[in-house]
């Protein structure tokens, strides 16, 4: 089953936005197979962050996402990379659709909430940076029979 990487940036983890953000992927009808609140090392940010090493941006890129917890989630199910992408809307929350997460809760590009793969491939790269194959859960869950 398809898996991506989802994490609740700081400012979201600060505005108390777990719990919604958590709510609207449950809701939507994927689950969730691991999660942790950590704070992020700056060589783990560097590396996440890697495709961006030469915009100008990059360095402010990385002190936002150390500088206070994350909530860093894997969750699966059909077409779970770009779904969740929709879900959380366009990069900066001025153009975000409203009823997206960053439409919802974001004003600036800097400070937009919410991280999620771009890929099948950065999924990859992504969950093995953050859960290095470890504490994903597979479990079954009945409600997967109604989706
Ligand atoms: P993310 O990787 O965080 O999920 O965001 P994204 O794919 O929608 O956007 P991406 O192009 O990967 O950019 C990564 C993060 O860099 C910040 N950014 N700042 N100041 C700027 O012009 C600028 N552009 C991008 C954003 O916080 C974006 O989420
Ligand atoms: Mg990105």
């Amino acid at each position: 089953m398809e898996k991506t990487f989802l994490m609740v940036k700081p400012d979201g983890v600060q505005r108390n936005l777990i719990g919604e953000i958590v709510s609207r992927f449950e809701k939507k009808g994927f689950q969730l197979v691991g999660a942790k609140l950590m704070q992020i090392p700056t060589e783990l940010a560097e590396e996440h962050y890697g495709e961006h090493k030469e915009r100008p941006f990059f360095g402010e890129l990385v002190e936002f996402i150390t500088s206070g917890p994350v909530f860093a989630m894997v969750w699966q199910g059909e077409n779970v990379i770009a779904t969740a992408r929709h879900m959380m809307g366009a990069t900066n929350p001025k153009d975000a659709a409203p009823g997206t997460i960053r439409g919802e809760y974001g004003v600036i590009v800097g400070k937009n909430i919410i991280h999620g793969s771009d890929s099948s491939e950065s999924a990859e790269r992504e969950i093995g940076l953050f859960f290095n194959g470890e504490g994903l859960v597979e479990y079954k869950r009945d409600v997967n029979n109604w989706i």
